[in-house]
């Protein structure tokens, strides 16, 4: 399908799920996933969550509570240096600014390849520690496997349905009997989520449009070719669709790498010949979802970063550090959109308020404003200030 069949084919369903509410997540979920769930319903009940998390082996459970961990400390951390309320007094007027969190959000974990209970926590935790009190995660019946429901029991999530695609989204943004509307919707998926999530938006909020996978590398002379080759691997075993860069001051180490990898993997990469600081501009200039910098002076090309995802420093520091273990949130721009935009964290799921408060004594500040309204117009605006600030009171007729 082509950007705008998708379009079509999104705004279709999302359509009859805003009508038809949960009679047509039945009838997808009959077309997509062959299952009737009309008797059963598609919200995944406390016994089936409790049930799974006992199934998941011991080793593995410790594995993701410690990922979990570090990922909350993360989030923690950066919730503490998030100044929650700030303000000024200058003659009488007083502005400032507060956050509060978004109240409820709906969490999306995709099924694509493989299921990730690591995007269920890395999605979750930072809405968690904003202060969401409403989580609502959707999944495709087909990831429902017992390390995404654990990991989701882990995070305290209790509200779990097991529907996936444009029409989770759907239910999701316009609510369903079984589903109640949420405020915003987050996590990445495939092109038909993003289109669905782009079609929502307005109506409910969104964190961002996440693609395929990327990883750009700037490399120098010395580094292991090892890392490098295991490093472009992992991006590219996450999908056919993902980019991998290698930027490499180095022909012996470029060409040292590229025999090590296998035929198809080069496909999906692009190496670049020329000096770390002309690797820097143009990594900039691609912005990246992750950007590795596999070079043994790192400090000065880290501070030329401009527009990446994630940075992951020196030659110890692999992509999938941070895909499971190190705290941040793997959910990142792709596509370019690190230029304008920046991973999931606690403020994703915070707003900001602005507070003023005048006080009698702001005269001149009255009659500023009331100059200004005249200027447009607008009476009415223009009153509201003298108001407040002619003497004697004058009595206005509002008609
Ligand atoms: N690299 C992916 C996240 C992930 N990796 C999940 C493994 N599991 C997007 O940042
Ligand atoms: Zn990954």
């Amino acid at each position: 399908m082509n950007a705008k069949q998708i379009s079509t084919y999104v705004s279709d369903i999302i359509e009859d799920i805003k009508n038809n509410g949960d009679k047509a997540v039945f009838k997808y979920l009959k077309k997509f996933d062959s299952i009737d769930l009309s008797k059963k319903g598609y919200r995944v009940s406390q016994k089936v969550i409790d049930d799974a998390a006992k199934c998941v082996p011991k080793q593995l459970k410790n594995v993701i509570k410690s990922s979990y961990l570090n990922i909350l400390a993360y989030h923690k951390y950066e919730r503490s240096q998030i100044k929650k309320r700030w303000n000024y007094v200058k003659n009488g007027l007083k502005v400032g600014q507060f956050y509060t969190p978004v109240e409820s959000v709906g969490i999306y974990v995709p099924g694509g390849r493989f299921p990730y209970p690591s995007t269920v926590i890395m999605t979750a935790v930072p809405a968690i520690v904003a202060g969401v009190k409403r989580i609502a995660m959707v999944t495709p019946l087909k990831n429902m496997n017992n390390a995404v429901l654990f990991s989701a029991k882990l995070c305290g999530i209790k509200e779990i349905y097991c529907i996936g695609g444009v029409m989770a989204v759907g239910a999701l943004a316009y609510g369903t009997k079984t589903l109640k509307k949420v405020d915003m919707i987050a996590g990445p998926g495939n092109a038909y989520v993003n289109e669905a999530k782009r079609q929502v938006f307005g109506y409910v909020g969104i964190d961002s449009l996440a693609g395929p996978t990327e990883v750009a590398i700037i490399a120098d002379r010395d580094v292991p070719a090892d890392y490098v080759v295991a490093d472009i691997m992992a991006q590219v075993e996450h999908d056919p669709l993902a980019k991998t860069y290698l930027l490499c001051e180095s022909t012996e180490k470029i060409s040292e790498i590229e025999k090590l990898l296998p035929k198809e993997a080069l496909k999906q990469l692009r190496t670049e010949l020329c000096s770390l600081s002309k690797a820097v501009d143009i990594v900039n200039n691609i912005a990246p979802e992750h950007l590795e910098l596999l070079v043994k002076n790192y400090q000065i090309l880290l501070k030329s970063v401009r527009n990446a995802g994630a940075v992951f420093v020196g030659y110890q520091t692999p992509t999938a550090s941070g895909d499971y273990w190190a705290g941040p949130s793997h959910v990142l721009p792709t596509n370019g959109s690190a230029k304008f935009s920046s991973g999931l964290s606690v403020m994703t799921f915070l707003k900001r308020s602005a507070h003023i408060k005048m006080s009698k004594n702001n005269k001149k500040a009255y009659k500023t404003i009331a100059d200004f309204a005249q200027s447009e117009s607008m009476q009415y605006h223009k009153k509201s200030a003298e108001v407040r600030y002619l003497v004697p009171y004058p009595v206005f007729l509002h008609r």
